[in-house]
């Protein structure tokens, strides 16, 4: 079994280095097979000369370059594809923020989770019993529990809680089948939206979901937020009128 680790990442620089420091730490200390795939979605500050660095300095460290900005869903798409490319089924694809607000440590247990379990995606979850968010302002508190309860009304998936966090352990075997039934339209959203976009056909075709807690660090993010508010309601929205069919029963 390997793991990828995916960071769709975007004018990171001042948190790249530190997370990737961490990632090496956890994987030294587990002892697992873990790479890294950095997506650098044409950042214009100094992510990629990190990027150079780190991926020169450690052969598990790999990046792609979008020449211009796509959006977080186009970074999603590509790390996806680089993983159903380079995975065998039975490995386990880690997507995680780059802004070092998602602490590596708790890789194992979600690899673990998925594995003794036989899960196909387990979420780390800012609303499961010892989750939280440290150092989020009060109204983007709101915005990321208001989301979860807007999905959870429409379209009820067994077990999630925690709907946009994008933090996730994906079985790879499982994405491919999502992939084969979805095709090119498993990721329409354009922006933010995609998280909850993909949980939700992952629950829709049957997917094994569950989540563990996660303490949102962010208290530790240096990078200027690229979350645009009304944007992402608007996604969330749109998401809502379009995918409310798609709610599976319980
Ligand atoms: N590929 C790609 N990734 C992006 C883009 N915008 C943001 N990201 C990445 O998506 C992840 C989430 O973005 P964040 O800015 O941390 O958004 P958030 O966690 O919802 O909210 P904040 O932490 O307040 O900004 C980070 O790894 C970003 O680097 C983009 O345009 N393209
Ligand atoms: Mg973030």
């Amino acid at each position: 079994m390997r793991i990828l680790v995916g960071l769709p990442a975007y004018n990171e620089s001042p948190c790249i280095g530190k997370l990737l420091d961490r990632i090496n730490e956890i994987r030294e200390k587990s002892k697992l097979p873990i790479d890294v795939i950095v997506v650098n979605d044409g950042s214009t500050d100094e992510t990629e000369k990190y990027l150079i660095e780190y991926s020169n300095s450690y052969a598990h460290i790999n990046y792609l370059n979008h020449n211009v900005n796509k959006g977080l869903a186009q970074g999603m798409r590509t790390i996806i594809d680089y993983a159903l490319q380079q995975l065998k089924d039975e490995d386990v694809l880690i997507a995680m923020d780059a802004d070092n607000t998602h602490n590596p440590n708790i890789i194992p247990y979600m690899v673990n989770k998925l594995k003794n379990n036989a899960l196909d995606i387990v979420i780390a979850s800012r609303f499961q019993y010892g989750g939280r968010e440290k150092g989020l302002a009060l109204h983007r508190k709101f915005l990321s529990k208001g989301a979860s309860l807007f999905a959870n009304i429409l379209f009820g998936i067994k077990n999630v809680r925690d709907y946009s966090c994008g933090y996730r352990a994906y079985n790879i075997g499982f994405l491919r089948k999502l992939k084969e039934h979805y095709k090119d339209k498993l990721i329409e959203a354009k922006g933010f939206d995609c998280m909850i976009e993909l949980i939700v056909k992952a629950g829709k075709l049957g997917g094994k979901i569950e989540e563990l807690p996660l303490v949102l660090e962010y208290n530790l993010k240096e990078s200027p937020s690229k979350m645009k508010v009304v944007r992402t309601i608007n996604g969330y929205l749109k998401l809502g009128l379009k995918y409310h069919r798609l709610r599976k029963v319980r």
